[in-house]
């Protein structure tokens, strides 16, 4: 250990010499909440049905071993997993990751109590949680639509889960003094060519309507809605489109959008959207994900969209604006190690982002040098920060790169 301090305070003046603070960027660093999804662990299995199958036009594909065979076993995974990710976390529950006791709760009937135990997880583990309504894999979604069908009775039972999702936000909010933000995601569409584009999306934002209608305490929860392009079985059409919830959130709804980095065209980024959102004071939730090809939630890499998303958000002052969460299931992969590599790179990107020499780089852009602009910029990628990310992991008592000489991924040679 004496190597990263010594390591450190040779970072600390490298980093000085741009202009950057090395012990506030920790500091920032690690006082941001990232929102680890809960489901990367089982490929979105949850606890309600062990024999459910995953529907709503997403998979997770592969089939390595070690998917967990019962709750103790997921429990156990996860703790190996937050074991390793250093820095203030959330965890994102999905609804049907509930405590039902051997019981058949209907989704238009789960309550907080279903979700004490987290609590108490989340309480020993000083984690925060975040919440997601699960309005798929379930008899009630098989017609590819919920919140948007024009069957009544389909679309009841999914505004009621909705509600009552709201409200276990609202319990995790107060119990552990912090925000929960419950992201309503549907994967209502057509596969084909559809005609009338605009019911759907007249039922849909009926639905959201009434779901959001009870205001509850913004210092509990927060609601938030997460556009798509397509999906497997929804290829012509999403109800619940990026220009649908964009205009939603827009039009004084009790509701924030989420951006998840895998919703949209092939070469459209979610990084060059978000200050459009800050300009208008909106805030965002983000599901920070790798397409490859399409929405193909892999595990996020430190990859240029992962560090732009970071850029953009310190660069606007905006970490107090944008809440992070991750989002991505691969099953092909060791699922526990792909947890760790996902939210430890998010986590790497936002040390990247708080490193840069931001300040000078405005400078150079206010005073019309776009070469110093451009030659800072790339300068600047050089500077040691793999130094400062171990020290980081040392003050937060996880392991530093060795994770994966501990955790059996690697063997030493
Ligand atoms: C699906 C959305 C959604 C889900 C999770 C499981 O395309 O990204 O966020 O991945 O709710
Ligand atoms: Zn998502």
């Amino acid at each position: 250990m004496l190597n990263v301090e010594k390591n450190y305070k040779i970072a600390q003046d490298t980093y000085a010499e741009f202009g950057v603070d090395t012990d506030q960027a920790l500091n920032i660093l690690k006082k941001t909440p990232i929102s680890i999804h809960c489901w990367q662990l089982d490929d979105l299995q949850g606890f309600e049905n062990p024999d459910a199958e995953l529907t709503g036009g997403i998979a997770a594909t592969g089939n390595a071993p070690g998917k967990p065979k019962s709750k103790a076993e997921y429990m156990e995974h996860l703790n190996q997993a937050l074991a390793c990710i250093p820095g203030n976390t959330k965890l994102a529950l999905h609804a049907i990751y509930l405590e039902n006791n051997g019981e058949d709760v209907g989704r238009n009937a789960i309550e907080p109590k279903h979700f004490a135990n987290w609590v108490d997880y989340a309480k020993e583990k000083n984690i925060g949680l975040d919440f997601n309504p699960t309005y798929f894999s379930h008899p009630m979604s098989d017609s590819g639509f919920t919140l948007s069908s024009s069957d009544e009775t389909i679309r009841r039972y999914w505004i009621e889960h909705g509600k009552c999702c709201r409200k276990i936000g609202e319990y995790f909010g107060k119990e552990l003094g912090q925000t929960c933000v419950t992201n309503h995601w549907i994967g209502d569409g057509y596969k084909d060519h559809t005609i009338d584009k605009a019911a759907p999306r007249m039922r849909l934002k009926e639905s959201l309507d009434e779901i959001f209608a009870e205001k509850i305490d913004p210092n509990y929860n927060v609601d938030s809605v997460e556009s798509k392009l397509f999906g497997l079985g929804s290829e012509s059409y999403v109800t619940g489109s990026h220009e649908f919830y964009t205009n939603y959130v827009m039009s004084g709804s009790n509701c924030i959008l989420c951006l998840d980095a895998g919703h949209f065209h092939p070469t459209e980024t979610i990084s060059s959207k978000i200050s459009s959102y800050l300009v208008f004071q909106q805030k965002l939730m983000l599901h920070i994900s790798r397409p490859v090809r399409w929405d193909s939630d892999h595990v996020v890499m430190l990859d240029d969209e992962t560090k732009a998303i970071m850029e953009e958000i310190v660069r606007q002052d905006a970490l107090g604006q944008v809440y992070i969460g991750t989002d991505f299931f691969d099953a092909s992969i060791d699922r526990v190690a792909a947890t760790i590599i996902g939210a430890r790179n998010v986590r790497k990107a936002l040390l990247l982002a708080l490193l840069q020499p931001t300040k000078l780089l405005k400078e150079l852009e206010k005073n019309d040098n776009l070469t110093g602009r451009l030659a800072l910029y790339e300068e600047s990628k050089q500077l040691p920060f793999g130094i400062v990310w171990d020290r980081f992991c040392e003050m937060e008592g996880v392991p530093g790169s060795d994770w994966i000489y501990k955790n059996g991924i690697v063997s030493r040679k």
